[in-house]
């Protein structure tokens, strides 16, 4: 038999696979169903370490559950528009399109040497018409049933990429994509009405138990639900009232001063034609470059002015200065706050600073001491300066103060969130047109559906420079307005690539179906996704959204289930000298050459056994060696075997090393089985059938007569068991063993129960409690047996020499402990 060649068996099983089509699935099936998904990559044209671990994480659950007898559904495309194709365009004068096109024909073929199990017939990439279609057709639904909306606001501007951001997209201040400092525009763009889900959203982490906490803890953050009340204090001489929101009504009393956001829209007329005017100006331009992150920082100082104006507690009836200020932002609950420095630390550094009234209306203990100096009190306690709720606790008084903001009519108790609406339009090329038509009569009028797709033009230009390229088009720009049929002019913006990726998932379903995104029977076939892996990093905006999606789907009667995602599983990052893997830091492994000198089988197995998923992976290239070694170790075991005719072998009677083999093969099929179905732990997976690889040496080499079936059930478990990890050299050894069918297709071993039971077991003699010697016995030996087994132990009796034995304590089945003096 040859070596080990990892090119010449890799490239025979993948085109086996793809001419045999066993991974394609169709619905038609007795088999119940499973849908494993991997994140969908951008085509940026070559795959990295991250790629390979996410796939080949993905892989081994689709490979496993078929053998379990799944009908699995494993399909893979490309989230394919976006900025990377417009840069090139701009820098290199090539379309996005040809870019696009060419990236994926690459990435596609480095994907295939890895022989991943796909379903290639259902791949999809979404900047195809015939995706992008879907999508507009999709936001039209959306429009109809008015969660989709334009509005004019300040929003997040990116000057490099001269477009707008997501507040999702603002990391610490910068652009997420490029880095440059963020500021504000005042632009009119479209929103998806996501905060009308945001409760459902929210409850419904609860009915996702196979979820990673930490990641609904940080949904959770993000949409951010607070309890509280709207209060309305009495602008004292202007017959306008500020509504604050609070958490805390219960520290009412302790309010000693009033903040507007200074964009508030009540902010002009309080200082129209008076002293503060420029003042307060001068602060509302000095803050208009400044991200609301950074505004709201907490090591950022706070600041304000005062507006020359009061207004009235509505409770205590005590009169109040209104400012403005830098930590009270626009855009959340209603732009404006009742400060209490005595319980609020921003609060209280602002109070300090500009020397206003610290009121403490909450004390730690009953008697009423309160002590605030530089350090506000934020817990629970017992109220004081508070007239009739003096005494009681906080938790008491916060129900009887809201009731009684409420009888008097100054306010109702009201939920907020911090979840805003979905900002979806970029100024871009490379990307779904948004399907509207501007028209000067009828306004703006959504394209019909039988006009669908709204295709992105080729005859753009592409400076970099100014407003959307699709501008630079005349037969995009003109378009007859659906409605009274006189020229109107198309939306230029497109939209955010999140839109795109929102619904992939449900695409494959039914990718082929030119009548609807996808149907209903197919999608409920396949939904939800069993079992869905990517990266950390998506935590938030991609899950997000796409839950959104889908419970927008469910109510729009399109689909069945309220959450697309029924297991998610986080996977760590690809690590080289403890940093993560990346070009900037030059401390890339290529996949490509990885695979070009051990294979795709050693590269697959590299990364599932070098950690569990989830955990970050170091980069080893001695753990390559290592597993490439293991592969050949295999190897060699069943061309020996071949070549020596040793599963021919008979024997008669079976002795106690063919029962610990029979013992190590089923007991390592009973432990691969649990560790694949519960826990993906890969690695120990991974180590317990090395270790019956080892054991099956051993047996080779030790066994006095070599049972040639026992042999044989040992070499085929270990191939069987490797399949999912490393499938090509799996497939070749099940081929040279005689098999006729590919393993691909053959069931997953089941361990036979009375192989693990063990007749003999080992117990432990000890003397004075010290370790003499362990011997087996059988599993049937009653207390007096064992007792007079070790009595006459040689090493027993050894340690006893001359001295008494006082007592004798047997542990049936685990020890007998010989107390002597
Ligand atoms: C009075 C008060 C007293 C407050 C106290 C807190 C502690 P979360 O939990 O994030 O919802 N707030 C309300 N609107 C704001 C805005 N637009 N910009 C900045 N701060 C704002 O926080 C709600 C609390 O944050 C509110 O409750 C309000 O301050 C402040 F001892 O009101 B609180
Ligand atoms: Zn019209």
């Amino acid at each position: 038999m040859d070596n080990y060649n990892t090119k010449q068996v890799e490239k025979k099983w993948q085109e086996h696979w793809d001419q045999n089509k066993v991974f394609t699935v169709s619905e038609t099936t007795d088999k119940p169903k499973y849908y494993v998904l991997e994140m969908f990559p951008y085509p940026s044209g070559k795959i990295h370490m991250g790629h390979v671990r996410n796939y080949s994480i993905g892989d081994v659950i689709a490979r496993y559950k078929k053998m379990k007898g799944y009908n699995v559904l494993h399909p893979m495309g490309w989230d394919a528009f976006g900025l990377p194709a417009e840069n090139a365009a701009i820098k290199h004068g090539i379309h996005p399109d040809n870019w696009t096109t060419q990236n994926i024909k690459d990435m596609k073929e480095q994907l295939k040497l890895l022989g991943l199990s796909y379903d290639w017939d259902r791949e999809i990439a979404t900047c195809n018409k015939d995706y992008y279609k879907w999508t507009q057709w999709l936001f039209l639904q959306f429009y109809k049933n008015d969660l989709v909306y334009k509005k004019e606001s300040r929003v997040n501007w990116c000057p490099s990429c001269e477009t707008v951001l997501a507040n999702e997209q603002v990391v610490s201040g910068s652009c997420e994509r490029c880095d440059s400092a963020v500021g504000k525009r005042l632009l009119s763009q479209w929103y998806f009405r996501i905060t009308d889900y945001a409760d459902k959203l929210l409850k419904d982490l609860d009915a996702l138990p196979g979820w990673p906490d930490k990641v609904k803890t940080m949904q959770g953050n993000w949409i951010g639900k607070s309890e509280g009340a709207e209060i309305e204090f009495k602008i004292d001489g202007l017959a306008k009232n500020i509504k604050v929101f609070t958490t805390r009504p219960d520290t009412i009393y302790g309010a000693t001063y009033m903040v507007l956001a200074p964009e508030h829209a009540l902010v002009t007329e309080l200082v129209k034609n008076t002293n503060f005017e420029e003042t307060v100006n001068e602060f509302i331009n000095k803050l208009q470059h400044v991200s609301d992150i950074e505004r709201t920082s907490a090591d950022t100082e706070k600041e304000g002015v005062f507006t020359g104006r009061y207004c009235i507690n509505p409770i205590s009836n005590k009169k109040i200065p209104i400012y403005i200020a830098n930590y009270v932002l626009a855009d959340y609950g209603t732009g404006a706050i009742m400060a209490v420095p005595a319980h609020d630390q921003r609060d209280l550094d602002f109070a300090r600073k500009y020397n206003i009234e610290v009121i403490p209306v909450i004390s730690s203990s009953i008697d009423g001491e309160t002590n605030i100096e530089n350090e506000a009190y934020t817990q629970d306690g017992y109220m004081v300066n508070s007239e009739e709720f003096n005494n009681m606790t906080t938790k008491e008084a916060f129900p009887k103060i809201c009731e009684k903001i409420e009888s008097i009519d100054a306010g109702k108790v009201t939920t907020n969130y911090r979840l805003r609406d979905w900002l979806l339009s970029r100024q871009r090329y490379w990307g779904t047109p948004i399907p509207i038509i501007y028209c000067e009569k009828c306004g703006t009028v959504p394209v019909e559906e039988e006009n669908l797709p709204v295709q992105l033009p080729i005859d753009v230009k592409f400076t970099g420079k100014g407003l959307s390229p699709l501008t630079t088009s005349e037969t995009f720009m003109n378009a007859k307005c659906p409605k009274c049929g006189i020229m109107g002019k198309r939306e230029t913006d497109t939209m955010d690539t999140f839109v795109d990726s929102s619904w992939y998932f449900l695409r494959y379903t039914d990718s082929q179906n030119d009548k609807l995104p996808f149907s209903k029977e197919k999608s409920k076939y396949w939904m939800g996704v069993d079992q869905y892996i990517g990266g950390v990093e998506h935590a938030i905006l991609h899950l997000l959204y796409s839950r959104f999606f889908t419970k927008v789907f469910k109510d729009l009667d399109l689909l069945d289930i309220k959450e697309p995602f029924k297991n998610l599983l986080t996977q760590g990052m690809v690590l080289k000298d403890g940093a993560k893997m990346s070009k900037s830091k030059g401390n890339t492994v290529s996949p490509e050459e990885i695979i070009e000198k051990y294979g795709a089988d050693t590269a697959r197995l590299f990364v599932l056994f070098a950690a569990p998923p989830e955990r970050d992976l170091e980069w080893s290239d001695q753990g390559v060696e290592g597993c490439y070694r293991f592969l050949n170790r295999v190897w060699r075991l069943v061309a020996e075997s071949i070549e020596k005719d040793l599963f021919k072998r008979t024997k008669e009677d079976i002795d106690s090393q063919d029962k610990e083999l029979r013992y190590k093969i089923h007991s390592t099929i009973k432990k691969v089985t649990e560790d694949l179905d519960t826990r993906f732990n890969f690695n120990t997976a991974i180590s317990s059938i090395m270790e019956l690889v080892n054991e099956l040496y051993k047996y080779k080499e030790q066994s006095k007569i070599l049972d040639g079936n026992l042999f044989k059930n040992g070499i085929e478990t270990i191939v069987t068991l490797i399949a999912p990890f490393s499938p090509h050299i799996a497939e070749e050894l099940w081929e040279l063993i005689g098999n006729k069918t590919s393993i691909s297709n053959l069931a997953w071993p089941e361990y036979e129960r009375d192989a693990l039971v063990k007749d003999e077991i080992e117990v432990v003699f000890q003397v004075n409690g010290k370790l003499k010697n362990k011997v087996n016995v059988s599993t049937n030996i009653d207390k007096e047996e064992l007792e007079k087994l070790a009595l006459q132990d040689e090493k027993v009796k050894l340690a006893i020499g001359e001295k008494n034995v006082i007592k004798v304590i047997v542990v049936p089945k685990k020890l007998v402990n010989i107390v002597i003096k």
